[in-house]
């Protein structure tokens, strides 16, 4: 069995729009009203899917999930026009292309840290912010048709909704190299502050007994709260972790130096790099996404750090990159991508995408990527997404007609009628 690292990115759905749905996210709510561009969202996208299959490795693609949510709208008793500004948020949320962001589709625990030895992913399920709540039913539908292998896979259904779950974005996992067994990190925020804590730390803790992980292998790190006051929502907004190194930024948990030490006493191998607030400010960290970035380890062994365009033209994030390349770190290449669109509602790179360590083969194959299937998709996009969606276009029944006749065309492409 030949286990590698294969990042499964979410498509940007054709219902692609700003709503400002997501307190504590402070680029959704600048961005709320603005038009938005899904053909060109879906396309930057691939685009990135592109970059990272040429850098040799693994790409898988999930789809957009069925929108706009009439049941949603239906069991909320608004079938109607909206009456006022909460009914049009609701209305918003329905039509949302937020499952784009599969690094909150579901937390993954691979074959070899598990009791089981199989992969285990339990679906998240987002209940802090209505809009996100909604998707859970839908993801664990497409898991299970993407990891249908028993023999291999275990797809759990979302843990309940009295507690919090946003899925691998709260999650890392630190290992030797992807094949081999790993130590698992949940990181839970405490709530009460002016922001939502998304994650609960109950919620991880279910998800690694439901995963059956060695307790002595799992840690649970609490977030800090000025991290969360400053705008990031998801831990992976200041940390990514990829085999032995974690990338973070000095304030990214409560008690940073007992993190560090719980993580090298687990994996003595690990290495940890630090950003320090004094180069790169909390606020340009949020700003930049610096570290929604994707870790990844190149097919030359050396780790590349797939960052957004907007890192890269952040004047003090480009001032501690280019020290960290002219040193002698375990990071060896910055890789800048544009994903603009999806940035603009508070999704980087590793938002965009679910790691699974697994043997492709045991994949579905209709949720692998190509080059010719990512040129394919391409033009079912071309032909098919809309190019721009100002906000008072939700709900128009031609808008509508096309949103749904546009998932349709993919699924048909992709040979995948049971998700229609
Ligand atoms: O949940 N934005 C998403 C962004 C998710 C980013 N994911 C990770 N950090 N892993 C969210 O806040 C905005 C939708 C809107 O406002 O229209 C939104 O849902």
């Amino acid at each position: 069995m030949a286990l590698v690292e294969i990042n499964f990115d979410g498509l940007v759905g054709p219902s692609h729009n700003y709503a400002g749905l997501s307190l504590g996210n402070l680029a959704s709510a600048s961005h709320a009203g603005d038009p938005s561009y899904p053909r060109a969202a879906a396309l930057q996208g691939l685009g990135k899917m592109r970059h990272n299959l040429a850098l040799g490795l693994a790409q898988g693609l999930l789809c957009p999930l069925p929108r706009p949510n009439d049941g949603l709208l239906q069991a909320l008793g608004l079938s109607g026009a909206p009456q006022d500004e909460a009914e049009k948020r609701l209305r918003a949320a329905a039509w949302s292309a937020s499952s784009m962001w599969t690094a909150n589709a579901a937390t993954v625990s691979p074959a070899p840290d598990t009791a089981d030895a199989r992969c285990h992913l339990t679906a998240a399920n987002l209940v802090t912010m209505p809009h996100r709540s909604q998707e859970w039913p839908d993801t664990v539908r497409q898991l299970r048709l993407a990891f249908a292998s028993s023999a291999h896979f275990a797809v759990h259904d979302a843990v309940p909704a009295c507690f919090g779950d946003e899925g691998a974005a709260n999650h890392m996992r630190m290992c030797a190299q992807h094949g081999a067994p790993g130590i698992e990190i949940f990181v839970y925020g405490k709530p009460g502050g002016r922001f939502p804590a998304r994650q609960h730390e109950q919620a991880s803790r279910a998800v690694a007994r439901l995963h059956g992980l060695n307790p002595a292998r799992c840690l649970f790190v609490e977030q800090s709260a000025e991290a969360i006051e400053a705008g990031a929502f998801h831990n992976d907004v200041v940390a990514v972790a990829n085999e032995r190194v974690l990338f973070t930024h000095e304030l990214a948990f409560a008690d940073p130096e007992g993190t560090y030490a719980a993580i090298r006493e687990k994996l003595p191998e690990a290495e940890i790099v630090v950003v320090p607030a004094s180069a790169v400010s909390l606020a340009d960290a949020i700003r930049s996404y610096l570290f929604n970035a994707q870790l990844l380890t190149l097919p030359s062994g050396e780790m590349g750090l797939v960052i957004p365009l907007e890192a890269w033209e952040t004047p003090s994030v480009r001032g501690w990159l280019d020290a960290m390349l002219a040193g002698n770190g375990p990071i060896r290449r910055v890789l800048p991508v544009d994903v603009r669109q999806s940035m603009a509602n508070g999704g980087g790179p590793a938002c965009l995408r679910l790691r699974v360590v697994a043997d492709p083969a045991t994949v579905d194959p209709r949720f692998l990527l190509d080059e010719a299937k990512i040129a394919l998709v391409e033009r079912v996009v071309a032909a098919n997404w809309p190019e721009q969606i100002d906000p008072g276009d939700l709900g128009q029944p031609a808008l509508t007609v096309t949103v749904r006749n546009a998932r349709a065309a993919l699924l048909e492409a992709l040979g995948l009628p049971e998700l229609a």
